[in-house]
C-alpha cells in the first residue's frame, strides 16, 4: 500500500492541460519553431518559487538553437506558447495555447549576457520589461494570449542598452493558487540581440529569489462571490518589481 501510494503521487499529471513556450517573432515576424528559444520538452508547470530552474525551465528540446535573434529597440517582440511544442496536441485541441482555466499574468524579463546562445540559465539579474495581468472588465493576460492565438508582444523599450540578453516569457497561472504552492509558472527564454543607442536597463531581481511563496499575486484566490474567474474585488497585484520605464 505504501509503495503504491508513492508510485501515485510520482506520476505526472497524465491529461495535462499545461503550455509550453515555443516561438518568437519580431515585428509580426515568426522567427520559426523552437529557432532562437530555449523550449522546455515538457508542458508542465514549476509551482516552487524556490526552485532552481524557475528562471527559464530545464529539459529543452536538443539540440538547443543556437540562433541569437536580431531586436532593435521600439520593436514588437513576441513569443508564442502551445499546449505541446508544435502547437496542438489534436485537432480542435481546447487545451491549446493553455487550457481556458488558467487565468493569470502574463510577463517578460529581461537579462544582460555575454553571450545569448551560451548564456548559463542560473545565476543572471532579470528586469522585467513587460506585464500584464487582470484588466477592469476581468480579462486576465492570459485570455488575451489565447485570443492571440498564443502570442503575447511586448516593445522593446527604446532607451534599453544594446546587446545580448535572454528573454524570459512567464506565464502565471491562477486557477488552484488559493492552496500553497498550487500556482503553475510556466516559462521560457529566447536568445536576443539588441541593437539601440539606449543606455538604460531596469531594477533586478534572481530567479529564483524574485517570488516568495505567499506573495500577494502567486498565493491567492481570483474568483469573485459567484465563482467567477474574475478576480476577487481587490485589484490583483503582479508579482515581481516594477516595469523599467524610459
Ligand atoms: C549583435 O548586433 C550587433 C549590432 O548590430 C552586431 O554587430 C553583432 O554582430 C550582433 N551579434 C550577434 C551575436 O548577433
Ligand atoms: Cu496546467
Amino acid at each position: 500500500m505504501r509503495f503504491f501510494t508513492a508510485v501515485v503521487a510520482a506520476l505526472p499529471a497524465l491529461s495535462s492541460a499545461h503550455t509550453i513556450a515555443q516561438r518568437v517573432r519580431v515585428n509580426g515576424q515568426d522567427q520559426g519553431l523552437t529557432n532562437g528559444i530555449r523550449t522546455a520538452q515538457s508542458n508542465n508547470p514549476i509551482s516552487n518559487v524556490n526552485d532552481n530552474n524557475i528562471a527559464c525551465n530545464f529539459g529543452f528540446k536538443s539540440p538547443v538553437s543556437s540562433q541569437v535573434i536580431a531586436v532593435k529597440a521600439g520593436d514588437k517582440v513576441g513569443v508564442n506558447w502551445g499546449h505541446i511544442i508544435g502547437g496542438a496536441q489534436s485537432a480542435n485541441d481546447a487545451d491549446h495555447p493553455i487550457a481556458k482555466s488558467h487565468k493569470g499574468p502574463t510577463q517578460f524579463y529581461m537579462a544582460k549576457v555575454d553571450n545569448a546562445a551560451s548564456a548559463s540559465t542560473s545565476g543572471q539579474k532579470w528586469f522585467k520589461v513587460f506585464e500584464d495581468g487582470l484588466d477592469g472588465s476581468g480579462n486576465w493576460g492570459v485570455d488575451r494570449m489565447i485570443a492571440n492565438q498564443g502570442w503575447v508582444d511586448f516593445t522593446m523599450p527604446s532607451c534599453i542598452a544594446p546587446g545580448q540578453y535572454l528573454l524570459r516569457a512567464e506565464i502565471i497561472a491562477l486557477h488552484s493558487a488559493s492552496k500553497s504552492m498550487g500556482v503553475q509558472f510556466y516559462m521560457g527564454c529566447a536568445q536576443i540581440n539588441v541593437s539601440s543607442s539606449g543606455t538604460k536597463t531596469g531594477t533586478t531581481v534572481s530567479f529564483p529569489g524574485a517570488y516568495q511563496q505567499n506573495d500577494a499575486g502567486i498565493l491567492v484566490s481570483i474568483y469573485d462571490k459567484q465563482g467567477n474567474p474574475k478576480g476577487n474585488g481587490t485589484p490583483y497585484k503582479i508579482p515581481g518589481p516594477a516595469v523599467m520605464t524610459c
